[in-house]
């Protein structure tokens, strides 16, 4: 298959009010002889961050060390991913500045995963662990790779795809930070087939527009099974009997619940009753 790159532009009548979502990295178009793209197809999805469409998977990277795993951003990408209903991906990486205590609370740490159907990659790029195994996972597939700036997403992708040799960027020395070195969103093609893309990193927390509390509560997937609550209108926070609350430390891990908790606040707090 012949691959070319035309650079485009967008047409104006295309540029609603100067939406950052006009058209996106992953989006499908049309374009004339004059490089001016006219059509932007309908979108199978897409996320807000990072901002593309038409993805498989999300891969949701964070760094094991430097800088360090947060668990608190790590949900709340998750809860971007399921909102804009696109499939996560967990990958930690530098996992080879772990000793072996640090890895062993990592894994249980991300142990509700299983519980949500989420594969996670313990992955070091400096030490070619883990990558053949997300490479199989991800092969034939478009995979969108988000995550804080300096966790590894361009070193990582580096080693997936053959078209580019993206930049690599420091971490500060003082804070362990990254440095926000890639500024663009770019789809690259694997050689045995599929897409990846590389995003900047992002340091500000982003909620998405959820608008109640049941929906909230709708994209924490792992409460589904045990809805036998009393009230049918359980928030699951200080009703008796609530089926989730019951299950905490078996079927939903103390985190996730802490997470839910943390949401319903921010939400109440700072979106709902704004309205
Ligand atoms: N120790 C260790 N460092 C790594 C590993 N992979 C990448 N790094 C380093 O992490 C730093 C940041 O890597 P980048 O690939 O630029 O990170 P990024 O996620 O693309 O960052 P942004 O583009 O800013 O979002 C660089 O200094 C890499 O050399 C790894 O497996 N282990
Ligand atoms: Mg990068
Ligand atoms: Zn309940």
């Amino acid at each position: 298959m012949e691959e070319t790159t035309y650079e485009c532009r967008l047409r104006g009548i295309l540029k609603k009010k100067n939406n950052r979502d006009n058209c996106v990295t992953g989006d499908l178009v049309e374009f004339g002889e004059d490089r001016v793209i006219t059509k932007v197809y309908p979108r199978k999805n897409i996320i807000h961050r990072p901002l593309v469409s038409n993805i498989d998977y999300l891969v949701i990277q964070f760094s094991a060390l430097d800088p360090k795993f947060d668990i608190g951003r790590f949900n709340i990408l998750l809860l971007n991913a399921f909102y804009y209903n696109i499939k996560p991906v967990a990958v930690i990486n530098k996992i080879e500045l772990l000793d072996n205590e640090g890895f062993e609370e990592l894994k249980v740490e991300l142990e509700f995963l299983k519980k949500l159907n989420i594969e996670v990659f313990y992955i070091s790029t400096y030490e070619n662990i883990g990558i053949e195994k997300l490479k199989d996972y991800i092969k034939d597939k478009i995979t969108a790779f988000g995550g804080p700036s300096g966790s590894g997403k361009s070193s990582l992708l580096n080693m997936l795809q053959e078209e580019r040799i993206l930049e690599i960027g420091e971490t500060s020395k003082k804070n362990s930070r990254g440095k926000h070195t890639t500024k663009g969103t770019t789809l690259l093609p694997m050689k045995n087939g599929g897409w990846v893309i590389d995003t900047p990193g992002f340091s500000s927390i982003e909620l998405p527009p959820i608008k109640t509390v049941d929906e909230l509560a709708s994209l924490f997937v792992e409460f589904n099974e045990y809805r036998s609550c009393k009230y049918s209108n359980c928030i699951h926070i200080n009703e008796p009997e609530c089926g989730i609350k019951d299950e905490l430390n078996r079927g939903i891990s103390q985190s996730r619940y802490d997470f839910y908790l943390w949401c319903y606040k921010f939400y109440t707090e700072e979106r709902w009753n704004k309205y």
